[in-house]
């Protein structure tokens, strides 16, 4: 029996550690611990609820915006405000792009390198990559000149001995499985890919001003002023042909070069639709409205809970039941240690209690993560694409359901497949190219609202501070790319009294609870193969499966705790 210890998780947002034990190549059981400590929730409190959005916005720059989402969703729930069709089209084109761009991010950047051997790519022949490229998609760049140029290039990387970007893989390790030409084939779509999401998130400086943390949310709207007939409206007729031919690229893109590569690679590694099932509770808020933004009968991903692998029922999600433990996380609550708090009464009073470094292992056995433990009915969940994949599923919704029949048919396997390390591949992959699919209909759409006068983007009614209740309390949801967030909210006066955000990657990324139950990648880490305990390339791989982002999740650490800086309130 040997604990293995990763730390630092790398390519990922925020600083994770996995401690992992194994028995007989096998691990047998897992820590997942977040090591960085941010206090977003307590820096909201006594500020305007009209400017909280912008300063969640700011618990991660790699999901950017879902957090100012999120919050102004969540005061227009508690001040009883609806926004204008516009608006809604507008959250619809920079959330729906902000998902393509991190699960193509997110594929060749943070997760491609555990599955593909740069290494590797150097021994292939570039005529052969060719014709694999060919083969499986029309993407004009895909003849031998090419793949050779690729070859140089990554060539002139690896000779200099500075490796940059592919320092410190596992190259030669025993699970790289893919032929020389694949991994050519994937390391030339790794800097496409790169090129590419640069271009293509310019929806966000032009729909928000700036990307990362677009600045054009509004409690009642959006501030991004559309007129026909106004070269300075930042929504005008040029402003349109532009951010549809970013749509329309942006779908070429996922179908030409992300889903073939996906599908050209997942079988080789068929074993891994076998590795890294995990919880097999699936909970999605749903999201992305084509009418009412708080109706859920409008949403493209439906909204809903799947238990214990049981795809012939969605249950409904009831937001009562959502609470969050601290039994084996460094906080303190008031009251009953044992209890889950919901997030109206949630408390963040951070108490570290861990090992002063170094240390070898953490306290698993008492509080040994900076991630709280949120549950659903007292049941750790998984959230994210496999969730919304599974739920939607199991719903019915269309688009889902022929795109997932599609991937199992070519596999020729049963559903239970999706309930791996491979399986939240495929329906990031999936949810992807349904999403890619989407953007140009909600250009049109805001096409059709500005050529019919429908230009309001914003609902001034609860601007005024005047006009708010005494006490009032909201909550806002959004599906972001790593999955299921909300926020809530509690106005008490013209001031936040307690804000609480319980965010995807601390669903699934959070540790035990007071029954000891074990978090999503906890869960998913068991049974996993570890070939060569120096070089756990395979917990690497189930781990980001899951896309961690400790930044969001914990929602800047210094041992010594000295304050790096006061941030005044502005009246
Ligand atoms: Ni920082 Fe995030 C997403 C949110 S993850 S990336 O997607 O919310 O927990
Ligand atoms: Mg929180």
């Amino acid at each position: 029996m040997a604990r293995l210890v990763v730390d630092p998780v790398s390519r990922i947002e925020g600083h994770l550690r996995i401690e992992a034990q194994l028995d007989g190549g096998k691990v047998s059981d897992a820590w997942s611990a977040g090591t960085m400590f941010r206090g977003i929730e307590i820096i909201l409190k006594d500020r305007d609820p009209r400017e909280a959005w912008i300063w969640t916005q700011r618990i991660c720059g790699v999901c950017t915006m879902v957090h100012a989402l999120a919050s102004v969703r969540a005061v227009e729930d508690a001040l009883g405000v609806d926004i204008p069709d516009s608006a809604r089209i507008v959250r619809n084109l920079i959330a729906g792009s902000q998902m393509v761009q991190d699960h193509v991010v997110h594929f060749y950047h943070l997760h491609a390198l555990d599955w593909v051997d740069v290494a590797a790519a150097l021994k292939a022949d570039p005529a052969k990559t060719s014709s694999i490229a060919q083969s499986i998609s029309d993407y004009p760049k895909s003849s031998t000149t090419y793949f050779k140029g690729v070859q140089a290039r990554v060539k002139g990387v690896v000779d200099s001995g500075q490796l940059s970007l592919f320092a410190s893989g596992y190259w030669g390790h025993p699970a790289y499985k893919l032929p020389p030409e694949v991994n050519l084939l994937a390391v030339a779509h790794y800097l496409e890919a790169l090129a590419w999401q640069k271009d293509f998130i310019r929806m966000h400086a032009v729909l928000g001003g700036k990307n990362p943390h677009p600045q054009t949310f509004l409690v009642g709207g959006m501030s991004t002023a559309m007129d026909p007939a106004e070269p300075f409206a930042v929504i005008n007729p040029e402003t349109i042909t532009f951010i549809r031919k970013l749509a329309q690229e942006a779908r070429k893109f996922v179908e030409q070069v992300y889903i073939p590569d996906v599908l050209a690679v997942a079988p080789i590694y068929k074993e891994w639709f076998g590795y890294g099932e995990g919880l097999g509770n699936f909970l999605s808020y749903g999201d992305y409205s084509s009418g009412n933004q708080k109706d859920p009968s409008t949403f493209l991903f439906p909204r809903g809970v799947v238990l214990n692998r049981d795809i012939s029922k969605v249950l409904p999600v009831d937001a009562s039941k959502i609470t969050e433990f601290v039994n084996h996380s460094w906080y303190e609550y008031s009251g009953a240690h044992g209890d889950g708090k919901h997030p109206f009464q949630g408390e963040t009073i951070p108490n570290y209690t861990g090992p002063k470094p170094p240390f070898e292992y953490l306290e698993v056995d008492k509080k040994y993560s900076w991630l709280k433990a949120p549950r659903y009915d007292n049941k750790p969940m998984e959230v994210g694409p496999l969730a919304r994949m599974v739920v939607g599923y199991a719903a019915g919704q269309p688009d889902i359901k022929k795109a997932v029949d599609g991937v199992l048919k070519a596999l020729n396997a049963p559903p239970t497949v999706l309930f791996s390390t491979l399986g939240r591949i495929a329906a990031r992959a999936l949810e992807c190219q349904i999403m890619a699919s989407k953007l140009e209909g909600w250009v049109d759409e805001l096409a059709s609202n500005m050529a019919h006068g429908k230009v309001s983007v914003f609902n001034p009614v609860r601007w005024d501070p005047d006009t708010w209740p005494s006490g009032t309390t909201g909550y806002g949801w959004h599906e972001a790319p790593r999955g299921a967030l909300g926020h809530w909210v509690e106005i008490e006066g013209k001031a936040i009294k307690n804000y609480q955000a319980v965010v995807p990657t601390t669903w699934n990324g959070g540790p035990r609870d007071a029954q000891g139950q074990r978090g999503a990648y906890e869960a998913a880490l068991l049974k996993t193969p570890v070939a060569d305990p120096n070089r756990p390339l395979e917990i690497l791989r189930t781990v980001h499966s899951f896309d961690p982002c400790i930044a969001c999740a914990v929602h800047v650490v210094d041992a010594k705790g000295r304050e790096y800086t006061r941030i005044p309130r502005v009246d």
